[in-house]
């Protein structure tokens, strides 16, 4: 397969102005036919030569080539599994054709596909040109007109972008509509649907006054479960204007649901595609953590209109200008609708876990990357949630007001127009008199920086000094780093923690200042500090980088308890836990007795009993950090001695606070009682009593499984019976836990989404013998590999949230691993490679593993491989 670079990058030779699309859909095929106008790009070859144009295009049978109204023979143009190129004769021609395609067996999920008795599309990133032959390029912009044509009674709603304009009968029992889009887009933003979809409707009130139809369809039964996204959409669009000033512009905006999607949904102009499992909450069937995703879904595929529609992508290297920008648009959003510290911690807890392991992998590519061979691979973690954290940092350097601006003056200077990363900053700059020269480093660098701060105190001149080093390992490709912009949000607490005011070369900054650490060493006197200060460094997480200060375990606990940032408090407590897990991790192996750091505990229960802390704030704080974390953090990672240690410290923790979490567990369970609540105060009250739930069921006491499981047969919402039934499912109580799977699955058989839940369950049990029971649930009616969701549920869950399982020592779960992915890259090279990235990672874990590992990406690379798991393979081998 081939290379794609940046550097490479040119302007398309033709423009397309106009695109007519007509799609007539039959059962076993669709006829497609486009007529094209083109013209020179006369930037490029303003002498008037006519180069070939050379059109994109895979899988497509061609049935008639028309140039100018005459018919092209064979002989006239020239046809590979790429592309059709021919010769025009003009500067300016039409360009009419037909290709043949079969929905029904495209199982790869891209381009036109049926996801059941519905036809779909995806376009992202590739796409259109499995449905004709165009220039598939974001940077070519052209105006839509759509016509579909089907069956009337299979297919009674026909859905293109845009506004509909016209409809009609055809005979046979066919029938018509025809969409207009207004707006040039690129081919990326395509969309079709057909299918016996029902409707929930709505109204927007814009702010200068229009009136938007909003619409969500869904397959009939899920009609009832569609509110939630109503609602989110509707708050999304009144925070787009009010935060961003930005408009919705057509008449019509509407979501479909569908359940074969390949990723959480899609952009389309005015027809944005949803995975249902990103529409559908109702608490009967979704818990709380799937209706904030159902939130941030919908609001992050809105503000797309903008930031990625009205103006869009040059090329697919500047993927994170509309990713990681709209990214942080919709965590700003869930932020302002929900609690914000809480949403940080979710956030920087996932990045951490993640992107950082992605980062320090050979995987590992700027957020903005250089090179790819198949851009499906790039809708990364770095590009979307790296790329948030540097649209972030913008905004703290920039300040609310001045982001403002400079997002103003990109809108309007960029509108209707396909661009970079680099024109993102420039308008920044522009707007604010500011330089990002050396900022743009976060664009062009891989790997995670890291920053190690040491201080020093000078009683007698009453100075306080923070020695910062900054060093960013080498990544694939990049052996040597520069020195990074990190804005550092910090404080100086005094012994009360209370916040010092910080002076800084003479100039007064307040009680919290932004310092910007440009240099790879850099020290900063603060002055007139009257006692030795405890830092609050890198509140709200200012920068994506790995941070270090020599604290103490008693200066965690300090911090923990004092920190008014409510983000640095869980921080600290956070690092307490690591610090502590590491500890153990170390005892374990040398084989000696773990034993409790009475610290913990203590913070652990001052946040229990604090009835005034957030409820959610004291969930996220009790949370231990993850294995995915311990094992980012290792240097070489023991995922037997980090599972035995979390899993010990765990039970530990229940029994030593057994009675105030039992306690605060009857009290949350009393104020929940009666009407399900979907309000912020209620979810973060059941996040707090599910997670104690968990605790105290490793207490293994009889009054604790009856609790657990009267939850789980009296629950008015999926939240709290899913969290008894993960905590039944996780327990020695075989009889309670298998007839709980049993009644939940005979319950909810009738509904694919809960049913994932019910596999993923399973999957991330720990119990050994994890493996034969995935396997044995691989058999079961409702699994199949053909739906991406399943795949994610069932196997997704168990190579990523199984560790101790997915790495056991005999290899077995690694084997099993590249048997599904061999066996999936045939359907859909897409989820075929994102499952290869636990064995990527091979190079965290000891020799055995390593082997193991390495073995199985050999055997996968042997065979016959897609673009897609080729490069992903090779990459991690090499
Ligand atoms: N912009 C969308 C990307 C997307 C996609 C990419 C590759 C393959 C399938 C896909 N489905 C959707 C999603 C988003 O970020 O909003
Ligand atoms: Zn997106």
């Amino acid at each position: 397969p081939k290379t794609i670079y940046l550097k490479d990058y040119k302007a398309p030779d033709y423009w397309v102005d106009e695109t007519q699309l007509t799609f007539e859909l039959f059962e076993d095929h669709a006829l497609v036919h486009s007529r094209l106008a083109l013209r020179l790009n006369s930037d490029l070859h303003g002498d008037g030569a006519l180069p070939a144009l050379t059109l994109h295009g895979q899988e497509l049978a061609l049935l008639k080539v028309v140039l100018d109204e005459r018919e092209l023979g064979e002989g006239d143009y020239q046809v590979d599994d790429d592309s059709l190129s021919l010769q025009p004769a003009d500067a300016t021609f039409a360009l009419a054709l037909t290709t043949r395609i079969e929905p029904q067996n495209n199982t790869a999920l891209e381009g036109l596909y049926k996801s059941g008795s519905m036809f779909c599309t995806q376009c992202e990133a590739e796409g259109f040109r499995k449905i004709t032959y165009y220039l598939d390029r974001p940077d070519v912009m052209s105006r839509f007109t759509t016509t579909v044509i089907a069956e009337r009674e299979r297919y009674p709603v026909l859905l293109s972008n845009g506004n509909p304009i016209a409809s009609g009968e055809h005979e046979g029992g066919r029938h018509w509509v025809s969409w207009e889009d207004p707006f040039p887009k690129p081919a990326y933003l395509f969309a079709l649907v057909a299918g016996d979809l029902c409707l929930l409707q709505d109204s927007f009130t814009t702010m200068s006054g229009r009136e938007i139809d909003l619409r969500i369809y869904v397959e009939p039964e899920n009609r009832t479960q569609c509110d939630h996204a109503m609602d989110s959409l509707k708050r999304s669009m009144r925070w787009d204007e009010e935060v961003y000033g930005r408009e919705y512009d057509l008449d019509i905006f509407m979501i479909v649901a569908v359940n074969d999607f390949n990723m959480g949904a899609m952009e389309n102009k005015g027809l944005n595609i949803f995975n249902s499992s990103c529409v559908l909450a109702h608490q009967d069937t979704a818990t709380d953590m799937a209706f904030q995703r159902v939130e941030a879904v919908v609001a992050h595929e809105y503000f797309h209109n903008w930031s990625g529609n009205r103006v869009t992508c040059r090329d697919w290297f500047q993927l994170s200008l509309k990713e990681g920008f709209t990214v942080f648009r919709d965590s700003e959003f869930s932020a302002d609708m929900n609690s914000r510290t809480v949403k940080r911690i979710e956030d920087v807890t996932f990045l951490r876990a993640n992107q950082f392991a992605e980062d320090a992998g050979p995987m590992a590519h700027p957020v903005r990357p250089d090179s790819f061979i198949e851009i499906s691979n790039f809708y990364t973690l770095t590009v979307y949630e790296k790329g948030a954290e540097v649209v972030r940092m913008l905004h703290t350097l920039l300040g609310e007001e001045g982001f403002r601006k400079g997002t103003d003056l990109y809108f309007e200077r960029h509108d209707g127009q396909a661009v970079t990363c680099d024109d993102f900053i420039k308008a920044l700059e522009d707007a604010n008199g500011a330089d990002f020269s050396q900022f743009k480093r976060w664009y062009s660098q891989a790997g995670t920086p890291r920053l190690s701060v040491t201080s020093e105190y000078d009683a007698s001149r009453c100075e306080y000094r923070l020695h910062f080093n900054q060093v960013c390992p080498p990544t694939p490709g990049q052996p040597d780093k520069l020195p990074q912009v990190i804005p550092v949000r910090m404080a100086l607490l005094d012994r009360d923690g209370k916040e010092m005011t910080l002076r800084l070369n003479g100039e007064a900054l307040g009680t919290e200042a932004v310092v910007s650490i440009t240099e790879a060493e850099q020290t900063l006197v603060f002055e007139n500090v009257p006692t030795c200060p405890l830092p609050s460094l890198l509140r709200g997480f200012s920068a994506p980088v790995k941070l270090s200060y020599p604290y103490s375990r008693d200066d965690r606990v300090f911090l923990a308890k004092h920190d008014p940032d409510g983000f640095n408090r869980w921080e600290a407590a956070q690092g307490l836990a690591v610090d502590v897990l590491q500890g153990l991790v170390d005892i374990h192996r040398a084989g000696r007795p773990l034993n409790l750091d009475q610290r913990l505990v203590d913070v652990m229960r001052s946040v229990i009993t604090d009835s005034e802390l957030d409820a959610a704030m004291v969930a996220e704080i009790i949370r231990l950090p993850s294995e995915a974390y311990l094992v980012e953090v290792a240097e070489v990672a023991d995922v037997d001695a980090i599972h035995f240690a979390r899993e010990w410290l765990r039970r530990a923790l229940a029994v030593a606070l057994r009675d105030d979490m039992a306690a605060r567990y009857q009290a949350l369970a009393a104020a929940g009682a009666g009407e399900f609540s979907p309000s912020a105060s209620a979810m973060a009250d059941r996040s707090l009593k599910n997670s104690l739930l968990g605790y105290l069921m490793l207490t293994g006491e009889q009054e604790v499984l009856n609790w657990c499981v009267r939850q789980f047969v009296e629950a008015s919402n999926m939240t709290d019976r899913q969290a008894a039934l993960v905590a039944l499912v996780n327990s020695p109580f075989e009889q309670q836990r298998e007839a709980a799977l049993a009644d939940f699955a005979e319950r909810w058989a009738a509904y694919p989404l809960v049913m994932d839940q019910w596999f993923s369950v399973q999957a991330m049990a720990s119990q050994p013998g994890a493996l034969e029971r995935v396997q044995k649930l691989m058999e079961h009616p409702l699994f199949t590999m053909r739906n991406p969701n399943k795949v994610r549920a069932l196997i997704g869950a168990f190579v990523n949230q199984n560790l101790a399982n997915f790495h056991a020592i005999d290899g077995s779960g690694y084997a099993f691993l590249a048997d599904r992915i061999i066996e999936l890259d045939r359907s859909n090279p897409q989820i075929a490679s994102r499952l290869v990235t636990p064995l990527s990672r091979w190079r965290k874990f000891d020799d055995e593993r390593q082997a193991l590992m390495r073995e199985q990406l050999s055997r996968i690379l042997a065979e016959k491989l897609s673009p897609d798991v080729y490069e992903v393979v090779s990459k991690s081998l090499a």
